[in-house]
């Protein structure tokens, strides 16, 4: 098999469309959008990087012709719904490079539901049937573009938190991605990993460090870490030797930020009698902060008392804002069942015991990069508009079984009205288009910088 072979991106039933168009169609013109879901305002991204990694240049070779054809003839049992004359039209007229425009909004801009954020259509009259073709691979944008809205709405949550009861310049180190583990794959890992810090600045999914390198033209890291311990690194050492464990820490990492997982045995006691104890004045004397991480329990609960025990131990001040705050030398990260929910419950609880949300940072891992879905944001791509016998036709539906499914008819603009609403018009309409063509006929006509991107995304 011969790899990346884009022949093989794509839905089964996509190889047999080349025939079910009317005779005479020369142009199929789609869009992409959010029909609506759990935000209103949508981030766009990730499609840097499936142009780059899948689009651009030559994609299409004899050898991944006659490697798809062999496969496709098993798969439909016949050898005649494979298209490969279309394909060895690409192949011949266009060197294998692919005929079609794609347009975007820049990545990193959230846009409200239902707005067109990616249009892409046919330049070559002859590969009409290749638009649609490419909808399965640009989809997979939904995975990258809603990892990076839900990232930005509990961003705006927090900044809420800490407006109210402590400082919102540490917003950018509030939740730091645990989510490697949790994903499918590695492609998954790295995509969202890179949806993640487009409003973040804190990650221990590495992948996402160097998708960010490759596909968005830069040599800066854009996810920071710090040395932490997992349970092995504590367990290892005997029950008996949690202290000792504890303290090893300590010293291993002389100065700066180090986090430490306190539930192996009993959160409560490790706080109270050996971080608060024993370990009190190594704590204290150390020049860098001891970031406790309970892992288990309910989490306001843990986390609220947690806290409590930390302050009766090390102490704390009280803000300008009426907030308690541990001593410097002491913070929490929880990183266990959290999500957009359970952040604000954590953060609730907190505030409603004095304490300001400058205390505490989140892990967060499976609820970021793995529990959404294409329905999270309702992501669709529908052909709106298509030229049949050189007349150009608006194309919809209209289900009566779900008006929300209804999709748009023609060629389409997104732009901004005078509130600075978008709203996606007809493309004769006047303003300015913010849907820019990113690729053509191969090339990759615009490209945006991971800088760009957050600026976009900045709330
Ligand atoms: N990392 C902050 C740095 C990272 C992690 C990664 C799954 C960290 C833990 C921590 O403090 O405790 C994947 C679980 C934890």
């Amino acid at each position: 098999m011969i790899q990346n072979n884009l022949l093989l991106m794509t839905d089964s039933y996509k190889l047999s469309h080349y025939k079910q168009y009317p005779t005479g169609t020369t142009n199929v013109y789609s869009y992409f959008e959010s029909r609506g879901g759990r935000f209103n305002d949508v981030v766009f991204f990730g499609l840097q990087y499936y142009l780059k990694n899948y689009l651009e240049g030559v994609v299409v070779t004899q050898e991944k012709i006659d490697s798809a054809a062999k496969l496709y003839e098993k798969h439909f049992g016949n050898a005649a719904v494979f298209y490969r004359e279309g394909w060895e039209y690409i192949l011949k007229t266009h060197g294998g490079k692919l005929p079609v425009r794609i347009k975007a909004v820049a990545e990193g801009t959230p846009v409200h539901y239902q707005n067109a954020m990616m249009t892409i259509e046919n330049t070559d009259p002859v590969c009409f049937w290749l638009t649609n073709f490419l909808e399965t691979l640009l989809v997979q944008v939904w995975y990258g573009s809603t990892v990076a809205t839900q990232s930005r709405e509990i961003k705006k949550r927090i900044l809420q938190y800490l407006d109210e009861t402590g400082d919102p310049s540490l917003v950018n180190f509030k939740l730091h991605d645990f989510g490697f583990r949790g994903v499918s794959s590695v492609e998954s890992a790295s995509i969202g990993g890179a949806a993640h810090l487009v409003n973040f600045m804190g990650t221990d999914t590495v992948a996402a460090l160097a998708c960010i390198r490759e596909f968005y033209n830069t040599d800066e890291v854009f996810g920071f870490s710090i040395p932490a311990a997992e349970h092995s690194t504590i367990t290892s050492w005997g029950r008996e030797n949690e202290a000792k464990a504890y303290l090893n820490m300590l010293t291993q990492y002389e100065e700066g930020l180090v986090a430490v997982v306190s539930d192996s045995y009993d959160v409560y006691n490790a706080c109270e009698n050996i971080w608060g104890g024993e370990l009190k004045k190594a704590v204290l004397n150390r020049k860098g902060t001891l970031v406790v991480r309970p892992d288990s329990g309910i989490p306001k609960d843990v986390v609220l008392r947690v806290i409590s025990i930390l302050g009766d131990r090390f102490g704390f001040t009280t803000n300008s804002k009426g907030y308690k705050v541990l001593h410097p030398n002491v913070r929490v990260i929880q990183g266990d069942g959290v999500d957009f929910d359970s952040i604000g419950e954590i953060l609730d609880t907190l505030k409603t015991h004095g304490w300001s949300a400058d205390n505490i940072a989140f892990g967060m891992g499976g609820a970021l990069l793995q529990k959404l879905d294409r329905d999270t944001q309702k992501f669709a791509f529908k052909c709106s508009s298509a030229v049949v016998n050189g007349e150009e036709r608006e194309v919809f539906k209209d289900p009566v079984t779900d008006s929300g499914k209804r999709s748009k008819r023609g060629r389409l603009k997104l732009v901004k009205d005078s509130q600075g609403n978008h709203q996606t018009l007809p493309a004769a309409a006047g303003s300015t288009d913010l849907l820019q063509t990113v690729f053509e006929n191969g090339s990759i006509i615009k490209q945006y910088s991971f800088g760009e991107i957050k600026a976009n995304a900045a709330i």
